[in-house]
C-alpha cells in the first residue's frame, strides 16, 4: 500500500528526476567520457549537492520543455487532446527554440504552425519518408502521462502514451519506447521503497507488457518485431552478470544514442544497476548513482539521465533527492507545482 504522502512525494520525485537528469546531463551530451571527464562529472555533482552557493541555473533542454507541455496539456481544463498538445509544443518551441531540440522534430513544429494544426499527427506521420521518427523524443517527455495514469489501468496508459507520442513520433520504435518508459515509471509508482525490491519481478512485468505490445508485429514482415523484448533480455543478462556489465558491453548491447530503442532500455538499466547494490544500496546514493552513472555512459546524456532519474524518483520519491541539487536546476519550483497539480488531479 502506498499512502498519499508517499505518492505525492513519488509524483514530485518523478518530475524532479526528469528535470535534474536533463539539466545535469546536458553539458555532457555527445562528449567522450574518459576518466578525466568522469572525474569532472563527479566533482560537478559533488559541488551541486554540497553547501548551497549562488550560481546561474543549470538550464534545461527540450526534454524538460516538452515534459512541461505534456503536463500542461493533461492539466488543461478542457482535458487532453492531440490538437492541444501540438499547439503547446508549437507555442513553446517558437517562444524558446534554443533548447537543443531534435534535428527533424523542428520540421514537425513548423508544419503544424503553417497548417494551423489542421491535422495534429499528419506532419509527424510524414517524417523520414513516411516511416516516422524513432528518436527518443516521445519517451523523454512521457513522465506526466505515467503520473496521470498512476491509478488507471495499463490499457488507458498505453493509449494515452500512444496518442501523445503520435504528435511528433509515428514510428513504432519511437512509440513503443515511450510506452516502455511510461510502464517503467508506472510500475515504480506502485512499489513501496521500504519493501525489498524484486528486480526479477520488475523485469518480468516489463517483459510481459512489451510482449503484449510486440505480439501484434509480424516477424516475417518486420525486422524489429521483437526489438524491445530483445533489449530487455540483453539488459537482464547484464544485470545478472551473464555478460560483464562494463561500460563497453553496456554501450555495445544497449546503446546510448538518440534512438528510443538504444536509450530507453539503457535508462531502465541505469536505474536497476544502481538500485541493486551493485554500486551501493542507500536510497540517497541510489539517486545520485543513477544520475551520475547514466551521464557517465556518454552519448545522449541529458535524455538517458532524465529518463533514468525519473524512474528512480518515481520509486523513492523526492525526499531522497539532494535539496541543494534541486535548487540548482532551472524551474525546479514549477516542476514541483506541476507534480502536485497532477497528483491532485
Ligand atoms: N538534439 C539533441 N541533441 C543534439 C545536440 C543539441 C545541442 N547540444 C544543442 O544545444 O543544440 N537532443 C534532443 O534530441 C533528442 C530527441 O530527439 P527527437 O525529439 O526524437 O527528434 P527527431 O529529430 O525526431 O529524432 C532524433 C534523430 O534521430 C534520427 N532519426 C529518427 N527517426 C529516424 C528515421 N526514421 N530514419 C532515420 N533517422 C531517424 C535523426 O537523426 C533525428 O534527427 C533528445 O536527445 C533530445 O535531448
Ligand atoms: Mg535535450
Ligand atoms: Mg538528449
Amino acid at each position: 500500500m502506498i499512502d498519499k504522502i508517499l505518492m505525492r512525494s513519488k509524483f514530485r520525485g518523478t518530475l524532479l528526476g526528469a528535470l535534474i537528469g536533463d539539466c545535469c546531463g546536458a553539458p555532457f551530451e555527445g562528449q567522450i567520457m574518459d576518466s578525466g571527464t568522469k572525474l569532472v562529472l563527479k566533482n560537478n555533482l559533488d559541488r551541486l549537492e554540497g553547501p548551497f552557493f549562488k550560481a546561474p541555473y543549470k538550464k534545461y533542454t527540450d526534454d524538460t520543455a516538452m515534459t512541461k507541455c505534456v503536463a500542461n496539456t493533461i492539466l488543461d481544463s478542457k482535458g487532453f487532446s492531440q490538437t492541444l498538445l501540438a499547439k503547446n509544443f508549437v507555442v513553446e518551441y517558437f517562444k524558446d527554440p534554443r533548447r537543443g531540440y531534435g534535428a527533424a522534430v523542428v520540421d514537425v513544429f513548423a508544419k503544424l504552425r503553417n497548417t494551423k494544426i489542421a491535422d495534429p499527427t499528419g506532419p509527424a506521420a510524414a517524417q523520414f519518408g513516411g516511416t516516422g521518427s524513432y528518436g527518443n523524443g516521445a519517451a523523454m517527455r512521457i513522465s506526466p502521462v505515467a503520473l496521470f495514469c498512476a491509478n488507471r489501468n495499463k490499457q488507458e496508459l498505453v493509449q494515452l502514451v500512444r496518442d501523445s507520442s503520435l504528435v511528433t513520433h509515428s514510428n513504432v520504435l519511437g512509440v513503443n519506447g515511450a510506452i516502455l518508459q511510461a510502464l517503467a515509471i508506472h510500475q515504480c509508482l506502485q512499489l513501496n521503497p521500504k519493501d525489498m525490491f524484486d528486480r526479477k519481478q520488475y523485469i518480468s512485468q516489463l517483459k510481459a507488457d512489451i510482449a503484449a505490445l510486440e505480439s501484434a508485429n509480424d516477424p516475417d514482415l518486420d525486422a524489429n518485431s521483437n526489438a524491445y523484448m530483445n533489449q530487455l533480455h540483453a539488459m537482464e543478462q547484464l544485470l545478472e552478470d551473464k555478460v560483464e556489465s562494463n561500460d563497453e558491453n553496456v554501450l555495445n548491447t544497449l546503446g546510448h544514442s538518440v534512438e528510443a530503442l538504444y536509450s530507453v532500455p539503457t535508462a531502465i538499466f541505469c536505474f536497476l544497476k544502481c538500485l541493486s547494490g551493485t554500486i551501493n544500496d542507500s536510497p540517497q546514493l541510489s539517486f545520485r548513482s543513477t544520475l551520475e552513472y547514466a551521464i557517465s555512459l556518454g552519448g545522449d546524456t541529458d535524455t538517458i539521465a532524465s529518463m533514468a532519474s525519473s524512474i528512480c524518483g518515481a520509486y523513492f520519491g523526492d525526499a531522497i533527492i539532494s535539496k541543494n541539487l534541486i535548487k540548482h536546476c532551472e524551474d525546479a519550483d514549477n516542476m514541483i507545482i506541476l507534480a502536485d497539480r497532477l497528483f491532485d488531479l
